[in-house]
């Protein structure tokens, strides 16, 4: 990151750009400031009290990209930061916009995406008092909970100071969200322009590796010389930290097989020979030694309990030994004894076990690796016998075998990812071969990332985008195709659309007219909102024609929406995380009894 942001504006362009002028006003300081860190997008929206600045900071050069919806720009902005190490910056109007954007940044800081979201704000003795303001919110205040750092900024001089802060805050040990309110009365004032220029900071050094200390390192590698049987949990950080050749060397060295985390696939190819992705529920519950490399013990690794790792009563849980390697020293126990934490950055991290590890390092024992490699052959071959059905109408898998291979042969496409089946089938099927590729819905499963990680996505990388969406999901942020069109983005959205949530098959319970809950207009034709803005829309029902759309997408380069019609009796309620429905559980649970 600090490469992107050395080839910043220097201070001197920055002191000359508005120049001519003998002032400086609260606009120009905020647009000089982002720039001199290395920061040329933003992502937002344009209304009171920041349509001008929009409009200046395109006029000075800055990329602009505004959206529909906060929303998706405030996703787009957070998604920006985890693919470049520098935050992305999303900007609002007051109040609603401001509201709007908020998911966005809560969503960054549990990811751990580097965001600032600026937003303008009502005037701040009007606030205070309570009196009634246009937009009246005391937007730091409800800011607060959800990121990682919130400043404000009063006075043009201060500018440099709270941008300074708001990068270091997002980027520096584990990365979030940051909030920045810039209220309506700054922009307009002035200063001396060269006192301006002097004011703002080029921040040195925003995340500084972070080395950990040697007992560590050393407990780590003696906890993992007695492991019969290793495993290996990468995530997201470890692609977030671009740690992958650390990481790849780490796991051929020691030849301990690994499981990624959805985000963190790529980070070696899936075809790796140690990759354990289709034998996860063998591996978890087997596993003795765990080394969690930029991976918490959160939800989606069952805490680190129970039958995912094959504890039958609670005091069977936590068999297993940790080692977690991580930037935040209090993520370590949080769900259960870390026996081995390793704090600090992953890359310094996997480098210092590799240091330890030194010329010989013994293979796990075979009877282990074999074990893992029979399961993960079976699952494969299972999947492949799946995936060669031809089944009329298309389900999940004949849809996704296209797309696999479609992405297979253009590895540097971004891949979004959202919906319940659909995202979960796309996980295990599609198989990713490089880093930091694959965007989705992280940490916290939130639905309507897809647009706004898709137009960030091509924006930052300038490579086509295949964005694989649940109907459900492209709902939440489906108006952006429009800012697909605006922009002439290489992006190409797959709606799998089986007329509802989950599917399209639910019944009125009250045996009512109603649509039921879960049920979407059936035969909807999403492909015209594309054709509506001037981009390709194309209806498949077979795999040939969602291939034939596809690929036509990714040769052309122009926005497009494959509509492709999957079975509507298709697809599980509540997609592969059913224990967490109340009423499937509780159904699970009986069965089990
Ligand atoms: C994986 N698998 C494979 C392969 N890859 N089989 C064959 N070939 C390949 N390449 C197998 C794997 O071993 C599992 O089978 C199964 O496919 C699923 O693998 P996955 O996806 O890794 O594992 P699982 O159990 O789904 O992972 C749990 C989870 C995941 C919680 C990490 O479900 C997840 O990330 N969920 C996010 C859900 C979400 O956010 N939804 C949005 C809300 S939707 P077995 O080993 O046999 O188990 C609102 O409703
Ligand atoms: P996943 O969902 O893929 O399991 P998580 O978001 O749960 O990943 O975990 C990412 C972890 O990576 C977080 O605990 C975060 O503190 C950590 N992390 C992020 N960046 C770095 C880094 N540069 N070095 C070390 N750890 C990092």
């Amino acid at each position: 990151m600090s490469a992107v942001l050395s080839t910043a504006t220097t201070a001197t362009a920055a002191a000359t750009s508005p120049a001519a002028s003998a002032t400086i006003d609260g606009f120009h300081l905020v647009i000089e400031a982002l720039k001199l860190n290395g920061i040329t997008t933003i992502y937002g929206l344009p209304g009171i009290p920041i349509t001008d600045l929009t409009r200046m900071a395109q006029g000075e050069g800055m990329r602009v990209i505004s959206f529909r919806h906060e929303q998706n720009a405030g996703h787009a902005a957070s998604i920006a930061g985890y693919l470049n190490g520098v935050p992305g910056v999303c900007l609002t109007v007051s109040a609603p916009g401001f509201l709007n954007g908020l998911t966005a940044l809560a969503n960054a800081t549990t990811n751990c995406f580097p965001m600032i979201l600026v937003s303008g704000s009502s005037e701040r003795e009007i606030v205070d008092l309570q009196q009634g303001d246009y937009e009246e919110m005391d937007q730091l205040a409800i800011a607060k909970p959800l990121a990682k750092a919130a400043y404000r900024v009063l006075h043009a001089e201060d500018i440099g100071v709270g941008i300074a802060r708001a990068i270091r805050a997002a980027v520096s040990g584990r990365p979030g969200g940051v909030y920045l309110d810039l209220p309506a009365k700054l922009f307009a004032q002035t200063m001396d322009a060269a006192a301006g220029a002097a004011s703002l900071i080029k921040v040195v050094d925003p995340a500084p590796r972070q080395i950990p200390a040697p007992e560590a390192v050393q407990r780590a590698l003696e906890l993992l010389k007695g492991a019969k049987k290793p495993l290996i949990v990468l995530g997201k950080g470890a692609a977030y930290a671009r740690a992958e050749a650390e990481v790849r060397a780490l796991v051929e060295r020691s030849g301990i097989p690994y499981l990624p985390m959805s985000m963190a696939k790529g980070l070696l190819p899936d075809t790796h020979e140690l990759s354990a992705a289709a034998a996860r529920s063998y591996v978890l519950p087997e596993a003795d030694v765990v080394v969690l490399i930029g991976a918490r013990l959160n939800w989606l690794l069952s805490h680190g309990k129970g039958k995912t790792w094959g504890g039958k009563t609670p005091k069977d849980w936590g068999g297993q030994k940790f080692v977690q390697i991580d930037i935040s020293p209090t993520e370590m126990d949080s769900n259960v004894r870390i026996d081995a934490p390793v704090v600090g950055d992953i890359g310094s991290c996997v480098s210092a076990l590799l240091a330890g590890m030194g010329g010989s390092w013994p293979k796990p024992p075979a009877e282990w690796l074999n074990a893992v490699a029979e399961r993960k052959n079976k699952n494969v071959a299972k999947m492949a016998e799946t995936l060669a059905k031809d089944p009329r109408p298309m389900n999940f898998h004949s849809a996704l075998a296209v797309v696999r291979d479609i992405v297979k042969a253009n590895p540097d496409a971004m891949l979004v990812n959202e919906g319940a089946n659909a995202l979960d089938f796309t996980r295990s099927i599609v198989d990713m071969m490089k880093p930091r590729k694959r965007v989705d819905v992280g940490t916290w499963g939130v639905m309507g990332i897809g647009m706004g990680f898709a137009v960030a996505a091509a924006v930052e990388t300038g490579q086509p985008v295949i964005a694989i969406e649940g109907d459900s999901a492209f709902g939440f942020s489906g108006m952006e195709v429009e800012t697909i069109c605006r922009y002439d983005l290489p992006v190409c959205v797959v709606i799998f659309n089986n007329n509802g949530v989950y599917r399209g098959t639910d019944k009125n319970l009250s045996g009512g007219t109603d649509a039921a809950p879960t049920q979407f207009v059936k035969d909807a034709r999403y492909e015209k909102l594309m054709e509506a803005f001037g981009g390709v829309g194309v209806y498949a029902t077979t795999p040939a024609q969602l291939r034939q759309g596809m690929e036509e997408a990714i040769r052309s380069r122009r926005p497009t929406l494959v509509n492709a019609i999957i079975d509507e009796t298709a697809g599980t309620e509540s997609g592969r995380i059913t224990s967490l429905n109340p009423t499937l559980a509780k159904k699970a649970a009986a069965a089990s009894n």
